[in-house]
């Protein structure tokens, strides 16, 4: 057996500011010195396919809120904390075996092993809890802290995981990567939804009221009420808020490195609120953003607006499951409005199919759950019927930093990257690159893999020579009581 230690911190600025229970994971842990050295148990082949062999329970949203509303008694968070372990040991087993099926010399990079001895690493420290049921404080406790420490091992997947991808791309073809990185940060996503609820459920829960007290003075004046949040579902989430602070930091990268700020006007219903996860709201709304602002400002149109329409769906619209038992939006395409089933525009010739991992997508928890249409419309120019074609690969991009710097000084712009130097731009939620405009590529896919994981979508549609028009639709999480 042997011991590890990690340090339990980090959150995004965003995070800290929509999603303050989450924030006090970190702080509660580390103000109090509470993460030790957490015991391990060697991870056998055996026990990776064991693991693996066994069917990924399909999650649903009721799965994250049937531990009630916090705070929770203690026997609720213990069950609570043995859902969690029944749960994350098969979901790291099939994602160990997916990179292992990646072909040797793909796997063999440094960097993309490095992420595979993550999961090794995770997976072991999950071991010793297998046969075991919480059911004391005192084991809830540090089951608390092998999650915590799950979450913080693999936060910088996403950079890591590109850089590795970069390296490799001489062996390994950009629909096979995105094929794979599809797959698999759509149940990183999972998976870090379901850690991240037991760590926010744990910290503000009635057993632990006492740590929590002393450890969430700094977040006091957050600009959310703690008491809509069910663990990391905000349920009073009002996208215009989102969009709005979101536009403050693209617009602070943008007037810090270019010298302009694009501005948004909100119009459509900015009063609306649904169920959602605000972290993954701010991820694809921030990345959205920064197309239509380095879209504006590269073709000089940074005095026209960009546009953003909120639209709730019609009480009346109906949700249907399709056979990959995921969900999708039946729209009233009578109105002219998108199809986000097929992601097909009425009357145009544009098909822009869900990608091919769709079936990891949480559920509503009923059919009558709400949602929302979100359209960013900028006048940067739309994208080139041969770009077009790219634009959900991870790693396509056609940004690079001259290229900005010469179409605002005047010069001609050219249209390729090399990608290395936008390493720093990868973001996700609680992820690097908050600070760059564009980089590796990204911001569509992986925008559209946290779209669809509640069961909505994002679909582009470019007018060459004038300008996007970016839908994004959102199922709510449905009634919560
Ligand atoms: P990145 O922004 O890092 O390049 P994305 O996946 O966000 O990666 O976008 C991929 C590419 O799609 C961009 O490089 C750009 O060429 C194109 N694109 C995306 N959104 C827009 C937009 N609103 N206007 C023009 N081009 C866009
Ligand atoms: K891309
Ligand atoms: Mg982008």
């Amino acid at each position: 057996m042997t011991q590890v230690q990690r340090p339990l911190v980090i959150q995004s600025q965003l995070t800290r500011i929509y999603c303050p229970l989450q924030t006090r994971t970190r702080h509660a842990f580390s103000r109090h010195g509470l993460h030790k050295l957490l015991h391990t148990k060697t991870v056998t082949e055996a026990d990776i396919a064991r693991l693996a062999s066994r069917p990924l329970h399909p999650l649903t949203l009721a799965d994250l809120v049937r531990h009630g509303r916090p705070p929770l008694s203690a026997p609720a968070l213990y069950s609570s904390a043995n859902f969690t372990l029944s749960i994350l040991p098969t979901r790291l087993a099939h994602r160990i075996q997916s990179l292992r099926n990646l072909p040797f010399i793909v796997v063999a990079n440094p960097h993309i092993n490095r992420i595979h001895n993550n999961y090794i690493h995770s997976l072991s420290t999950l071991l010793p809890w297998a046969e075991k049921e919480i059911a004391t404080l005192e084991d809830e406790v540090k089951f608390t802290e092998v999650i915590a420490d799950l979450v913080q091992t693999h936060s910088n997947t996403i950079s890591i995981l590109a850089r590795g991808f970069l390296e490799a791309r001489k062996y390994i073809s950009p629909k096979e990567v995105t094929r794979f990185l599809d797959e698999h940060l759509r149940a990183r996503i999972g998976t870090r939804l379901v850690a991240e609820q037991h760590i926010t459920l744990h910290l503000s829960s009635q057993p632990h009221r006492e740590l929590l007290s002393s450890s969430t003075s700094a977040h006091e004046d957050s600009a959310q009420p703690a008491s809509s949040y069910i663990g990391v579902i905000d349920t009073k989430l009002r996208p215009a808020s989102v969009i709005t602070h979101c536009e403050s930091i693209v617009s602070e990268i943008c007037e810090l490195k270019y010298g302009v700020r694009p501005h948004v006007v909100i119009n459509g219903e900015p009063d609306y609120t649904f169920a959602h996860v605000p972290v993954h709201l701010e991820y694809i709304i921030t990345e959205l953003l920064k197309n239509a602002f380095r879209a504006t400002i590269e073709s000089g149109k940074e005095r026209e607006p960009i546009e953003v329409t909120i639209a709730p769906l019609p009480e009346d619209d109906v949700c249907e499951q399709n056979e990959n038992n995921s969900t999708k939006f039946i729209s009233n395409t009578d109105q002219g409005n998108i199809d986000v089933a097929s992601k097909t525009f009425t009357g145009q010739d544009v098909s822009d199919t869900p990608s091919a991992a769709a079936s990891e997508m949480i559920r509503p928890l009923a059919d009558s759950t709400p949602g929302v249409t979100i359209r960013i419309r900028d006048r940067g120019g739309g994208i080139s019927p041969e770009n077009y074609a790219h634009i959900w690969d991870y790693s396509f991009t056609t940004f690079n930093d001259d290229q900005v710097s010469m179409t605002l000084a005047g010069g001609p712009a050219s249209k390729s990257s090399s990608g290395m130097d936008a390493l720093n731009a990868i973001s996700g939620p609680g992820g690097e690159g908050m600070n760059s405009l564009a980089g590796l590529g990204y911001g569509l896919p992986l925008g559209r893999a946290y779209a669809e994981y509640f069961g909505g979508g994002i679909a582009v549609q470019s007018m060459w020579g004038w300008g996007t028009d970016v839908y994004l639709s959102l199922r709510g999480v449905g009634e919560i009581d």
